[in-house]
C-alpha cells in the first residue's frame, strides 16, 4: 500500500518495489518450465488440480486443518497455486512493519490462543466466540483463490474455512443492518507497529450486507492444508477475493452489523486513492498507477509476464450482479 507522504517522514513501499526474484529463481522457474512443457502452467481438469495438489504437499510447519473441496461456484482456481513459502514471507500486515519481509520477520510475537471474536452490533444473538467454537461452526472448506493486491501483485492460495454467510445466518442480523465492519486486534505489547502514525489503529474493514453473504467471502482459518501463519492473518481473518488484498482484514477480534457503511483503515489513510468498494477493477487507475496488470508472485523473474488484470478480479460471474447499475469509478 502507498499513501501520500504527510508529515510522518514515513517511507511508504512503492508498487514499483516488488523485491525482484534472484537469478536462482529464474533458473528454477525455467527448469519447471522445462519439465512440465509450455502448457505445464494452465491445468483445465480435475486431475490437473489433484496433480497440482500433489506438486504442493502440506508445508508441515503448523497444525493441519483440512478443508473438503468446496462446491461454491468460482471458489476453486485451476491456476497454478503459489509457493507456500512465498504466500508465507511476502505479506502486507501493517501492524508488524511495512516491509513485505517484516510480517514474517515479526508475527511470531502475535498470541493467537486463547482468541475470542465477539459479534456485536444490529443483531439478535451477539456473543463471544472462542476461536476452537467459531472453527467449528460450519464445515471447513479449500477454497484455491486469487488474491490480488493493490500495487499490483497476485497469488493463487488455498484457503481453508468457510462462508462468513454461515456465521451471519446463525447471529440473525437485525433489519437495520446494512454493513458489517470487521475490527482486528491492535495490541501494542505484540505488534511493534501499532501505534505508528502509519495508519490509524485498529486496522478496520467494512462490507456491504450483501458483500458479506455473498458465498465467496471466506472467513479463513487456514491455508495449504494447515492453520495460519500468524503472518498471514491467525487465526481468523477475511478473504474477498473480488477485492483487492487490503479488504481481507487479517486477525479479526470483532464483527459489527451497523446501518452506515463504516471508516476503513486505508479509506481514512488516503481517501481519493482508497474506497470503500475497492473491487479488482482493471478499468479504474490508481490516482497514481494503472491497475491493468498485474504480477503473480513466484513468476517475476527473468520469465516474468505481466498478466491482464480481469474485472472483479476474475469473478465477475459470481459477483457482478451486486454492483449492477453502480458507477464503479464513483464507488470505487
Ligand atoms: N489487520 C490487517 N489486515 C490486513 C492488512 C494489514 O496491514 N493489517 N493488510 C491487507 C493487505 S494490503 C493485503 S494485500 C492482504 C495480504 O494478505 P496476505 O499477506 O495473506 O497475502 O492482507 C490485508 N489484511
Ligand atoms: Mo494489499
Amino acid at each position: 500500500m502507498l499513501i501520500p507522504s504527510r508529515d510522518s517522514g514515513f517511507n511508504h513501499p512503492h508498487s514499483s518495489e516488488i523485491t525482484p526474484r534472484s537469478v536462482y529463481e529464474d533458473r528454477r522457474q525455467m527448469l519447471k518450465l522445462m519439465a512440465g512443457g509450455a502448457a505445464g502452467a494452465v491445468l483445465a481438469s480435475w486431475a490437473g488440480r489433484e496433480a497440482l495438489a500433489q506438486q504442493a504437499p502440506r508445508p508441515g510447519k503448523l497444525a493441519p486443518l483440512a478443508g473438503a473441496r468446496s462446491a461454491v461456484p468460482g471458489a476453486v482456481s485451476m491456476e497454478k497455486l503459489t509457493d507456500y513459502k512465498d504466500a508465507s514471507t511476502y505479506n502486507n500486515f501493517y501492524e508488524f512493519g511495512t516491509d513485505k519481509a517484516d510480517p514474517a520477520r515479526n508475527a511470531h510475537t502475535l498470541k493467537t490462543t486463547p482468541w475470542t471474536v465477539e459479534v456485536e452490533g444490529l443483531v439478535k444473538k451477539p456473543g463471544k466466540y472462542g476461536i476452537e467454537d467459531l472453527l467449528k461452526l460450519s464445515a471447513q472448506e479449500e477454497r484455491i483463490y486469487r488474491l490480488r493486491c493493490v500495487e499490483g501483485w497476485s497469488m493463487v492460495i488455498p484457503w481453508v474455512g468457510y462462508s462468513l454467510a454461515e456465521l451471519i445466518r446463525r447471529v440473525e442480523p437485525q433489519g437495520g443492518a446494512r454493513y458489517v465492519e470487521f475490527v482486528t486486534l491492535a495490541d501494542k505489547t505484540t505488534m511493534p507497529y501499532v501505534g505508528s502514525r502509519v495508519l490509524d489503529w485498529p486496522y478496520v474493514e467494512g462490507l456491504r450486507m450483501d458483500e458479506a453473504m455473498h458465498p465467496l467471502t471466506l472467513l479463513a482459518f487456514g491455508m495449504y492444508g494447515e492453520v495460519l501463519p500468524n503472518q498471514n492473518g491467525a487465526p481468523v481473518r477475511l478473504v474477498v477475493p473480488w477485492k483487492y488484498g487490503f479488504k481481507s482484514a487479517k486477525s479479526i477480534v470483532k464483527i459489527r452489523f451497523v446501518e452506515k457503511e463504516p471508516g476503513t483503515a486505508w479509506n481514512k489513510a488516503a481517501k481519493q486513492e482508497y474506497g470503500f468498494y475497492s473491487n479488482v477493477n482493471p478499468d479504474v487507475d490508481h490516482p497514481r498507477w494503472s491497475q491493468a496488470t498485474e504480477r503473480r508472485i513466484g513468476e517475476d523473474g527473468l520469465f516474468a509476464k505481466k498478466r491482464k488484470t480481469q474485472m472483479f478480479n476474475g469473478y465477475e460471474a459470481q459477483v457482478g450482479q451486486l454492483y449492477a447499475g453502480m458507477d464503479l469509478k464513483k464507488f470505487y
